[in-house]
């Protein structure tokens, strides 16, 4: 991009006043000077935090594509989210507001958040867990998940967060191959009004699984549940004993030492344990907060993900916490009681800065503008959005009726695997609807053919990144060689992300959407295959092939194509028990749209379900390259 005046299509520059708060003011400036020195812009970054010991390399690539960064460094991303500020005016600031779906409201300073961790802590290391030690996590949107979370980190063990809206099978599975000696969850949660049993489906999957000697149980609902003697604990009981004292000594960790795993999908039914470490995922997500949403003190920051997603522990609790930043948290459904919600609390709380996904958008706009229109929106400065593309039309939106044409909306795209923000614009560069602008400081992205030759502007392509960045994920968790074959085999020594995307003469990239196996439900990241592992379980079911097709609010949604077995005959009523079935097994966000009973299914002669021709039948366009087909 040379000068503004060139830029193509519908373009929205930012105004005087924007351009006066940004942190970047000349965001060439910072490109360029990151691009002539990768390692010293990023060694600048860490510079900005607490290290107990500093790196020898800054990026030691030796053994690519395990690249190692701050390498020889110690830390611990508790120490810079929470210890820290214990030393500043920030031990009084607030660090967490959270609001719950029937209105009540906590509030955490820094020092409450971290007593609390502290406590929560000493329970952990009382129940055995020690550094490298995996613990489960299976909780609704409360500030004890942050707790569980952080007090993870602080004792040296790995986090595996598994989404409260999954169930049985999904965290079964997810408990089961990360080993987990302990799990944390909750009576249950409240979502849209009603009770979201979490206790019952822990002790389902838990039932299957050997390794799972504690459940640690938060009271929320205070329903009924059943409580297993010498395995299950009340979190509030434990909480109260001596030995949960308020203070713990943050454990030391090499920077390259693992952090979380955070299961997500990929193109077989076995879901990839993506690992983040300590010290470069830190750097990573502090720096691309601070420069994307210009967090700055007296801000109000609220990421309206979950936790148990890859953008709520970036960016609702690591990322915030390591700026000093308050992050608002509300448990509940958008819409409850009325669509009008979200607009409440952004009203009452003061939200400067909301970032949320392009299906919540599409959502609360079927409802009209008299919902926002009721409140006073005046405090939001800045719009983010995140997990698949934003169509224009839910932009302009978002922009006109939210921001009220003030607010610049930060497109962010990235992923479970990259752990911090690859391509998004900062508040003072030009934006056009619908693309993340450019890469990231630091960051080259290209678009590439199958030969790895680049495509011309304004074609599309196979997205891929150029240079290491720190909160790359540094490997799967007992499998490094699927990390090689899967992301960095394809181009050699580059990243393969799976999306199609184009680049346009501006050298704006514009997201596609996968080219895998994988499908974005409301934002949420599904694997087909995972579904058709759930779809073939039911007796009735043979076969099966799922993919996404577009929906106007969920962006895709689930089509199932299933062959039955002898004896079962295909009616409305066999529909809706496999979609059940699914919806039982998997959780209500992995629930099938549609649900079609065929006679065959289109293979490759190798037996390869091509599920690109199922796509294109059932949009009634031309199937492509079909010379492989059997049928
Ligand atoms: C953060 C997150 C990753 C996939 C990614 C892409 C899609 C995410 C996007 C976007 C267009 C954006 N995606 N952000 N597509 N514009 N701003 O969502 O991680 O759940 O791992 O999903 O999401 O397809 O490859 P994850």
């Amino acid at each position: 991009m040379s000068d503004k005046q060139s830029l193509e299509g519908e373009v929205f520059y930012p105004s005087p006043e924007v351009i006066e708060q940004a942190r970047i003011k000349d965001w060439e400036a910072v490109a360029r000077r990151a691009e002539a020195d990768l390692e010293g812009f990023w060694a600048q970054e860490a510079a900005e935090l607490e290290w107990y010991q500093r790196w020898e390399k800054v990026l030691d690539d030796s053994n690519k594509p395990f690249f190692r960064w701050f390498a020889g460094a110690k830390t611990n991303i508790v120490h810079n989210a929470l210890d820290r500020h214990q030393k500043t005016y920030r031990k009084n600031k607030l660090s967490l507001v959270w609001v719950g779906e029937k209105g009540e409201v906590r509030t955490y300073s820094y020092f409450a958040l971290n007593r609390d961790v502290c406590k929560f802590a000493n329970v952990l290391k009382a129940m055995g867990v020690k550094k490298g030690d995996r613990v489960t996590i299976y909780m609704p949107r409360i500030p004890e998940i942050v707790i569980a979370m952080l007090a993870t980190a602080k004792v040296g063990a790995v986090h595996s967060v598994v989404y409260g809206g999954f169930s049985v099978d999904a965290l079964q599975g997810r408990i089961e191959d990360s080993e987990s000696k302990v799990v944390v969850t909750a009576d249950g949660g409240f979502m849209n009004g009603k009770v979201v049993e979490l206790k019952k489906t822990v002790d389902e999957a838990v039932r299957r699984c050997p390794t799972v000697e504690t459940v640690i149980t938060v009271q929320r609902t205070h329903h009924e549940i059943r409580m297993e003697p010498g395995r299950d604990y009340w979190y509030h009981e434990l909480m109260k004993l001596p030995l949960a004292s308020g203070h713990c000594a943050t454990e030391v960790m090499d920077a390259s030492d693992p952090l979380y795993i955070l299961y997500t999908s990929g193109t077989t039914g076995q879901p990839k344990g993506i690992i983040h470490a300590h010290g470069g995922y830190m750097v990573g997500v502090y720096s691309t907060l601070k420069y994307v949403f210009d967090l700055k003190d007296e801000d109000r920051w609220w990421c309206a993900a979950d936790p148990g997603w890859v953008t709520g522990h970036s960016y609702i609790v690591y990322g915030p916490l390591l700026m000093g930043a308050t992050t608002f948290m509300y448990e509940g459904a958008p819409t409850y009681p009325y669509p009008n919600r979200w607009w409440s609390l952004v009203e009452k709380y003061g939200i400067t800065v909301l970032y949320t996904a392009p299906t919540a958008i599409r959502g609360l706009m079927r409802f009209g503008e008299s919902w926002p229109n009721r409140h006073d929106l005046s405090s939001l400065r800045l719009l983010g959005s995140v997990g698949e593309p934003i169509n224009p039309e839910a932009w302009r939106w978002y922009h006109r009726v939210i921001g009220k044409g003030r607010c610049p909306i930060m497109d962010t795209w990235w992923q479970t695997e990259t752990g911090m923000f690859m391509i998004t614009p900062t508040p003072s560069v030009p934006l056009k609807p619908g693309s993340g602008t450019r890469p990231f400081f630091g960051q080259k992205a290209e678009i590439l053919d199958d030969q790895g030759n680049p495509v011309p502007d304004g074609e599309e392509g196979y997205l891929v990144l150029r240079n290491p960045w720190p909160a790359m994920m540094t490997t799967i968790f007992k499998d490094p060689d699927r990390m090689v074959k899967q992301y960095w085999s394809k181009y050699p020594g580059k990243y393969q992300a799976g999306d199609a995307a184009k680049r346009d003469k501006d050298g704006y990239f514009w997201i596609i959407g996968r080219t895998d196996d994988v499908i974005k439900v409301s934002g949420y990241r599904l694997g087909t295959a995972e579904i058709e592992s759930a779809l073939v379980a039911h007796p009735a079911i043979a076969e099966a092939a799922v993919i996404g097709l577009p929906h106007e609010v969920k962006g895709q949604s689930i089509h199932c194509y299933c062959l039955l077995r002898q004896g079962f005959k295909p009616s409305e009523d066999l529909a809706d028990e496999v979609k059940n079935h699914v919806a039982q097994h998997m959780g209500p966000i992995v629930r099938p749209e549609k649900v079609v009973f065929v006679e065959s299914l289109p293979k490759t002669r190798s037996g390869k379900i091509m599920r690109r021709v199922l796509k294109a039948r059932a949009q009634g366009l031309p199937e492509g390259d079909v010379s492989t087909l059997e049928e």
